[in-house]
């Protein structure tokens, strides 16, 4: 077997982009280390950004050289090293097909959940739940075509699966039933809870609370919790992106600490 690459995932304190390849390599079992941005490039973001390929995060560092931008290329990088990755190029682009959409869901759907409050989550919040509907009933029937699942294309998982997973989870904090119409979708999810690897990932990871009035993850089980300030629209980037003294459970790699998302303007995106 060719030896593994080292892997660090960089980003902030965030669900959002750096959940696919972390589930990825979870149900994997490929080491990987989780950076929070200030800590991997010894300074706060807004110092560290101009010096980031593109601005943005997460980025992937290869072997401690090569960095890899943009949640799409490291989601499908890391699917060549778990086998996620169909073989064959046809299936391949129909894996990639579905990831795709599932990225769309990412701009109104991320940020609702992990940053905004108040008046500009309900708004936000009413909008995803007008539309995310019919965008669902798209998912159900891409599911339902596959006779063997409970995969997007059958009994096995790839990368698309995870994307799936966690836009589909996030839309179940803005509503906890929106998903019910669907029996496919609910035995989706169900399937991806119970992968190797994927769910004790799920169990550890920091949980999410206090979605549309004050969100924040917490940290440990035993206490430490990280508070977003959310400023009507605003972030704090101080909080949010910069470097934050973090309680001491989150030096564990596995653990990372999440809060907001931002666009390069620095409003959720
Ligand atoms: N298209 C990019 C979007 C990346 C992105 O929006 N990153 C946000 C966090 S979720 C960010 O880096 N915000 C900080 C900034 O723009 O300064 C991807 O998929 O990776």
């Amino acid at each position: 077997m060719t030896e593994l690459p080292r892997l660090q995932l960089i980003y902030f304190k965030l669900r959002a982009l750096a959940e696919a390849p972390q589930m990825i390599m979870h149900y994997a079992n490929v080491p990987y280390t989780y950076e929070m941005a200030w800590d991997f490039y010894g300074k706060p973001w807004p110092e560290a950004k101009p010096e980031v390929a593109f601005g943005q995060l997460p980025v992937l560092v290869v072997d401690g050289h090569t960095h890899i931008w943009q949640s799409g290329a490291i989601t499908r990088y890391v699917a060549t090293l778990t086998g996620t990755l169909p073989d064959d190029p046809l299936l391949a682009a129909q894996v990639d097909a579905v990831f795709d959409s599932t990225q769309e869901l990412f701009p109104p759907l991320n940020p609702t959940v992990n940053v905004t409050a108040g008046d500009v989550h309900e708004q936000r919040k009413e909008a995803f739940l007008d539309s995310f509907p019919a965008t669902l009933k798209n998912f159900a029937q891409q599911l339902e075509r596959t006779e063997d699942g409970p995969f997007f294309f059958g009994a096995k998982p790839y990368y698309c699966d995870f994307s799936a997973y966690h836009h589909f989870s996030l839309a179940q904090m803005l509503k906890a039933d929106i998903l019910d119409p669907h029996a496919s979708v609910l035995h989706f999810m169900a399937a991806v809870e119970s992968l190797p690897g994927v769910s004790e990932y799920l169990a550890s990871r920091p949980e999410l609370i206090d979605v549309g009035t004050e969100p924040k993850l917490v940290i440990n089980k035993g206490g430490g919790i990280a508070t977003a300030l959310v400023v009507g629209y605003k972030i704090v980037l101080a909080n949010a992106l910069n470097n934050e003294k973090l309680a001491p459970s989150i030096v564990n790699p596995r653990h990372p600490v999440r809060l907001a998302c931002t666009n390069s303007s620095g409003l959720p995106g």
